[in-house]
């Protein structure tokens, strides 16, 4: 819903602006996209959304027909940086205003750049990992290279690992448009030629839920962990399941922080933006947690967590936070 007493440039006609997505598949992108849509309307923003489905030439060519169409700001959320970088630019020496979430820039002039605290979040579930597994634990990495908040979760794996000792016996695993069904014989692959291994990182919940699945069906729950980043309602029932072997995860509401990067965007717009970047904040949640509160859905979770809302966060009196 529209809010009353919009400020300008909100006051008038819609703003156009465009939405270019490197994939719109999996839990999180369907309740972030969620937020986005919600808080555009609030703001007055017609919104319009390309989704390249993990096609990095598509999502180029999503980014040219976006500034050809001459909106009035662009929302760039994921991307390789190879084929994004050079059609950011372009969009901001047109003059739009552009606004990035999980991409990874060389060159951010001009440019709001936004994303979750990965590095807090890698390491609260990495820190749960080192407690419940010891030092020199034998270890498993589940991931993916070349996508921002991957690398930056990777980077902190690296450092634990290094710093624990830890026995890293395999990196395997990738994004697609079916990340959770393509990573299960990826994993099983993985289990059958690691026989010892004691905890998986899997930063990124598509790719937890591939990882749970591969490890059920060799009957390894009782063996290994494992320590996921992101939550949904699929996501709560599959940790708290009886026997899951998924036993932390670190997120963020990912609807509240769609929502979040339109309103960085707004307050950019209406010049009320202090600091062109912004920083979602994150929680680390237990398996023990969210069963000893009885908790299965997000919404339950919310009200467990209220920051995860992010009612404080890129806020202004004429532009709260708003939930998809
Ligand atoms: C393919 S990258 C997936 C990650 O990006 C989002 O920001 C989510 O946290 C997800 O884990």
């Amino acid at each position: 819903q529209k809010a009353e007493n919009l400020p300008a440039p909100f006051d008038g006609e819609p703003l156009k602006v465009a939405l270019v997505q490197q994939s719109g598949a999996g839990d999180f992108f369907t309740a972030w996209t969620a937020g986005a849509k919600a808080q555009a309307a609030a703001v007055n923003i017609d919104l319009t959304v390309y989704d390249a489905r993990n096609d990095n030439a598509k999502q180029a060519s999503d980014l040219e027909q976006a500034i050809a169409a001459k909106p009035d700001a662009i929302i760039v959320d994921h991307g390789q940086t190879d084929t994004i970088e050079p059609r950011v630019r372009e969009a901001v020496d047109a003059g739009i205003p552009v606004i990035v979430y999980d991409l990874a820039l060389e060159d951010t002039d001009g440019v709001v750049v936004t994303s979750q605290s990965d590095a807090s979040m890698a390491q609260g579930v990495l820190d749960q990992l080192v407690k419940d597994n010891g030092e020199a634990a034998k270890v498993g990495l589940v991931s993916a290279e070349g996508f921002a908040p991957l690398d930056r979760r990777k980077k902190v794996w690296d450092e634990v690992v290094a710093k624990n000792g830890l026995d890293q016996l395999f990196f395997t695993g990738k994004v697609t448009e079916s990340t959770a069904t393509d990573n299960i014989p990826l994993v099983d692959a993985a289990l059958k030629a690691n026989p010892g291994v004691q905890a998986i990182f899997a930063p990124y919940d598509e790719i937890t839920k591939g990882v749970v699945q591969a490890v059920l069906q060799n009957n390894l729950q009782d063996k290994v962990k494992v320590y996921g980043i992101d939550i949904s309602n699929a996501d709560i029932e599959v940790i708290t399941a009886d026997g899951s072997p998924w036993v932390a995860t670190s997120a963020t509401d990912p609807s509240a922080v769609g929502a979040g990067v339109v309103r960085a965007l707004a307050l950019k717009l209406a010049g009320q933006l202090t600091e062109d970047t912004v920083q979602f904040p994150a929680v680390t949640i237990t398996r023990d947690f969210l069963i000893e509160k009885g908790i299965t859905n997000v919404a339950q979770l919310r009200e467990a967590e209220p920051s995860l809302l992010l009612n404080d966060t890129v806020v202004a009196d004429w532009l709260p936070a708003v939930s998809g």
